[in-house]
């Protein structure tokens, strides 16, 4: 289990993280997240759990956090905060924080648009970005992220559509779940002030996976098939057609993946 009184006497970084509330198990940490900023619970707070029993991907899709090996988070983020043109660029900060720490443990990690995190080309954290209105206005944010840390977080194959691994097996090493779970609150906390502004949307394209690859974007309205030119501003991503022709996919009910992996 995580270390309550480590964390607490690390917390906050970079104005997040404080209150924190660590769970052995919970249904899904941005679940209580909803839950504790509907109580009012202030821009910051932190949710951690150990196991998710019904973690969320996207769309209805499942997150699977094992016991006492993976990182489940979930952080509440409040308006009054600038928080960008909307929850693309939310998605975006988890998973540069996420690319961080990986990238700062010694192996190179890129951002499969929109929202997971791969190394070596495979899945290894997802982001899961949740917002609520009141009347037509931001009452908050909620930033979900999941990381494999240790091997037993890394899912058997039957139960993903994409491969996965783990930050130990790519950093050849055990690494310390609080070490990294402080270390991507501070990087959250870090480039929030910064989003949707240039420095942000470069470092999101520095790290975009399948650049020059083709690629299919599935989203509701049917396939797109282009290349992968970069991050657009606004977060959308740009593609080249098979024509030449250029075109911008807005963030939302979308699925990526390279043209050669035949999974869904
Ligand atoms: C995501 O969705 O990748 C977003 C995951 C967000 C999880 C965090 S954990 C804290 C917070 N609380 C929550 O309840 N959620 C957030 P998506 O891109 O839709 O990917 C979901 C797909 O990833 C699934 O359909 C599986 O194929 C695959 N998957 C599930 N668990 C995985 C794991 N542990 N590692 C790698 N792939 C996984």
């Amino acid at each position: 289990m995580l270390s309550l009184k480590r964390l607490e006497a690390n917390l906050p970084r970079q104005g997040l993280g404080k209150p924190i509330y660590l769970y052995e198990k919970v249904t899904s940490t941005n679940d209580v997240a909803i839950e504790m900023a509907k109580k009012l619970s202030p821009h910051g707070t932190l949710v951690v759990a150990d196991r998710q029993t019904e973690g969320r991907g996207r769309a209805g899709r499942k997150w699977l956090t094992l016991p006492g090996s993976a990182l489940a988070l979930s952080i509440i983020l409040r308006p009054e905060y600038s928080l960008g043109n909307g929850l693309g660029e939310v998605t975006a900060l988890g998973a540069i924080a996420v690319v961080e720490q990986i990238t700062g443990l010694g192996a190179e990690a890129s951002i499969k648009w929109p929202n997971d995190v791969l190394v070596r080309g495979r899945k290894v954290a997802g982001v899961l970005v949740e917002g609520s209105w009141v009347g037509g206005e931001l009452d908050f944010i909620i930033l979900g992220i999941g990381v494999n840390v240790h091997q037993a977080s890394v899912p058997d194959d039957s139960q993903i559509d994409f491969p996965a691994t783990c930050v130990d097996a790519e950093v050849g090493r055990e690494s310390d779940r609080v070490d990294l779970l402080l270390g991507l609150v501070d990087s959250v906390g870090r480039w929030l002030p910064y989003l949707g502004e240039d420095p942000f949307l470069l470092k999101w394209d520095q790290h975009l996976a399948f650049r020059g690859q083709e690629v299919i974007v599935e989203q509701p309205s049917g396939e797109i098939v282009g290349k992968v030119l970069g991050i657009a501003a606004g977060g959308s991503l740009r593609l080249e057609g098979k024509n030449g022709e250029v075109r911008s996919v807005d963030f939302g009910a979308v699925r990526l993946r390279p043209v050669d992996i035949h999974s869904k």
